[in-house]
């Protein structure tokens, strides 16, 4: 938002067995599917408890430059064509078109995170005219994320509408992985009790929530998880992406 670039990370986080009809062609192929949420809290990836998409939205499984297929808008995969990251430079090659709503429940595989499969699950918040239109979530350092899953936690009629199992949402807790010294070690909790944040439409109160969470979350941050616990989040973010791309875990996007 505002004025100048917006640079994520997009995570690669790879769709893994039983894969969504709508990807079975390219899984058949030997082909290797992520879905490819923006963040600007990479070092926040220990704490993945699922992936956000827009049940309504329309998304695309797009090939990249070295065979991997991202799963995304085709509004990010036209501006990834200049930035070197699919087949030719303003080029993009549409392997599947399909809803959000087909991919729910996908299990993922996603790098960093403590909880070994996470599950593809809808936000109706999900901009689709905003980085990748996929978020991944940690609800204990965003209220959005936070909040959203709590929606779905607590209510039934909710999970049933889009056909979402208890299993995919109930047994994902919230995971302290940043400790914010004098006031909480899972901020996004804190931030939401803090603003009176009752569900996922309270989007003004979110976006003070938010605020609060981010600036906090850089500044006074200490890691409690992974590597480099004990050290300095405003350290170690940057030390902590540029490893997840090293690893072929993430790439640099921007808009
Ligand atoms: B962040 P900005 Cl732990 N629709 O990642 C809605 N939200 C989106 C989005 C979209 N299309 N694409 C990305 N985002 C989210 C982690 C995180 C994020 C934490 C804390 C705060 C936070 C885990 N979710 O963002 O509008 C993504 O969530 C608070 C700013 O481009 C991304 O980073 O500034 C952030 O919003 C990008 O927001």
């Amino acid at each position: 938002e505002g004025v100048g670039p917006q640079n994520y990370t997009l995570i690669k986080l790879q769709v893994k067995e039983p894969v969504p009809e709508c990807l079975k062609p390219i899984h058949e192929q030997g082909k290797k599917i992520f879905l490819a949420p923006g963040t600007l809290r990479p070092e926040t990836m220990y704490g993945q408890t699922n992936c956000w998409i827009l049940p309504t939205g329309q998304y695309g499984a797009f090939e990249m430059g070295n065979g991997d297929v991202f799963v995304c808008t085709e509004r990010s995969a036209r501006n990834m064509a200049y930035q070197n990251l699919t087949t030719g430079k303003g080029e993009y090659k549409c392997l599947a078109k399909f809803t959000g709503q087909d991919i729910l429940g996908a299990a993922l595989k996603a790098p960093l995170a403590i909880n070994e499969t996470v599950y593809v699950l809808p936000m109706l918040s999900v901009d689709e005219e905003k980085g990748t239109g996929v978020v991944t979530s940690v609800p204990s350092d965003s209220p959005d994320d936070y909040a959203s899953l709590q929606d779905l936690k607590n209510k039934a009629p909710f999970r049933a509408k889009f056909g979402i199992k208890d299993e995919w949402v109930l047994p994902f807790e919230v995971i302290p992985i940043i400790d914010i010294p004098g006031y909480s070690t899972t901020s996004a909790i804190k931030a939401c009790q803090e603003n009176n944040v009752k569900s996922q439409n309270d989007r003004a109160l979110l976006d003070k929530a938010k605020e609060t969470c981010y600036q906090k979350g850089f500044n006074d941050g200490i890691m409690m998880v992974g590597k480099y616990a004990g050290r300095k989040v405003s350290e170690v973010k940057k030390i902590i992406k540029d490893e997840m791309i090293a690893a072929g875990e993430a790439v640099e996007y921007s808009e």
